[in-house]
C-alpha cells in the first residue's frame, strides 16, 4: 500500500495567519489603538458577507505589524502551527505593498519575513517559497515598481501573485506586472474566478501566463475554460472553509471540489487565511473528508496534486511524493 504525500501549503496569506491573541498584542507592545476591545470582542467580528466586508477587517489588523520582529514572529507563529498540522513544504504569499504604501520600509517587512523563512527548514523541517501579491485594487505601475524594486535589490523571492478585491479588477490590468516576472524566472500564480467571472481564469493564462490559479471556483460557469484546464492540466489552489466564510458557496456540503475531481481538474486544498476561516491546511481537508465523503482515493490525489503544483525543483518534488 502507498503511503499518502505529506502536507502541502499553497494559498496562504501570511497576514491571514495574524490570530487575534497575536494582534491584539502586537497593538499594544507597538502603542497601536485598534478599535477592538479585547480578543473576544475581535473575534466576535470575523462574520463576513463577502470579500470586501473581510478584505476590510484584514486590512485594518495589519497596521500592528510595524518592526521587522512583528514580520518575523508573524512567519514563526505561522510555521509552528504548519508543522504541528503535518505541513512539510508551503508556498506563503505577502501582501508587501499594504506595508510599503502605510510607511512601513521595504527592508523591515520583507527582511523580517525572510529572517524567519530563512530557519524555516532547520527548525520546523517545513521547506518554503516566498510569493509577492500584488494588489489589484491598487494601481498596476505601483505594482510594477515594488517588483523592479525588488529585482534591482537582489531581494530574495520565488514567484508572484495577484490578489484583493477581484471584481472590476481583471487581470489584463496586469500583463506588464507578469511580463516583468517572467523574464526573471520568477514564479507566477493569480487569484482568479473567486468573485470574477471565468473571463478573469482565461486572461491570467492567456495574459499573465500564471502557472496556477488561486481559486478558481467560478471557472466552472465556463464548459470549454474546464475543458482547457483538464487538458493543460492547471492547477487550481482551491480553499473550501475561506469559500464559505466568504459566501463563494453557501455551505461546506455544497462545495464542488468533488465535482472539480471528477471533471479532471488538477485541484487541491488549502486554506487562504487561517486566522480569519477557522482552519489551517490540515483543517481544510478534515473538514471535506466529513462533509463531501471524499474517498482515500480522491484525497490522495488532492494531496498529490498539491505536490505536483508546487514551485520547487524535481528532487523535492520526488521527496514530498
Ligand atoms: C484574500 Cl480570500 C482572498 N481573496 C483575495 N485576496 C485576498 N487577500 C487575502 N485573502
Ligand atoms: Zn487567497
Amino acid at each position: 500500500m502507498s503511503t499518502l504525500p505529506p502536507l502541502v501549503e499553497l494559498h496562504l496569506h501570511l497576514e491571514g495567519t495574524l490570530e487575534p491573541e497575536f494582534i491584539m498584542r502586537a497593538a499594544r507592545k507597538n502603542g497601536i489603538d485598534l478599535p477592538w476591545a479585547s480578543v473576544e470582542d475581535l473575534r466576535s467580528r470575523y462574520e463576513f458577507s463577502d470579500l470586501q466586508s473581510f478584505l476590510d477587517l484584514y486590512y485594518a489588523n495589519v497596521s500592528v505589524l510595524r518592526e521587522r520582529e512583528d514580520f518575523s514572529q508573524m512567519v514563526y507563529e505561522y510555521l509552528r502551527r504548519a508543522q504541528a498540522g503535518g505541513v512539510r513544504h508551503a508556498e506563503v504569499s505577502l501582501d508587501l505593498q499594504v506595508h510599503t504604501s502605510r510607511g512601513v520600509p521595504l527592508e523591515v517587512a520583507f527582511g523580517g519575513v525572510r529572517d524567519a523563512l530563512d530557519v524555516a527548514e532547520e527548525r520546523y523541517g517545513i521547506t518554503t517559497r516566498l510569493i509577492i501579491s500584488f494588489l489589484r485594487d491598487r494601481p498596476p505601475a505601483e505594482a510594477a515598481d515594488l517588483l523592479r524594486r525588488l529585482i534591482v535589490t537582489g531581494a530574495r523571492f520565488d514567484g508572484i501573485g495577484l490578489d484583493s478585491a477581484e471584481a472590476d479588477y481583471p487581470p489584463a490590468l496586469f500583463t506588464e506586472v507578469y511580463e516583468i516576472a517572467r523574464q526573471h524566472g520568477l514564479r507566477r500564480t493569480a487569484h482568479a474566478g473567486e468573485e470574477g467571472p471565468a473571463e478573469y481564469v482565461r486572461q491570467a493564462l492567456d495574459l499573465l501566463h500564471v502557472e496556477r490559479i488561486d481559486h478558481g471556483n467560478r471557472s466552472l460557469e465556463d464548459d470549454a475554460l474546464v475543458q482547457r484546464l483538464v487538458r493543460e492540466r492547471v492547477p487550481l489552489a482551491v480553499c473550501p472553509l475561506s469559500n464559505v466564510r466568504l459566501r463563494v458557496v453557501d455551505v461546506i456540503e455544497e462545495h464542488p471540489l468533488v465535482r472539480m475531481l471528477e471533471h479532471g481538474m488538477q485541484v487541491s486544498v488549502h486554506s487562504d487565511d487561517p486566522a480569519y476561516f477557522g482552519g489551517y491546511v490540515d483543517e481544510n481537508l478534515v473538514a471535506v473528508r466529513d462533509a463531501l465523503a471524499i474517498t482515500p482515493a480522491q484525497e490522495e490525489t488532492l494531496l498529490r496534486n498539491a505536490v505536483d503544483a508546487a514551485f520547487v525543483d524535481a528532487d523535492r518534488r520526488a521527496e514530498l511524493h
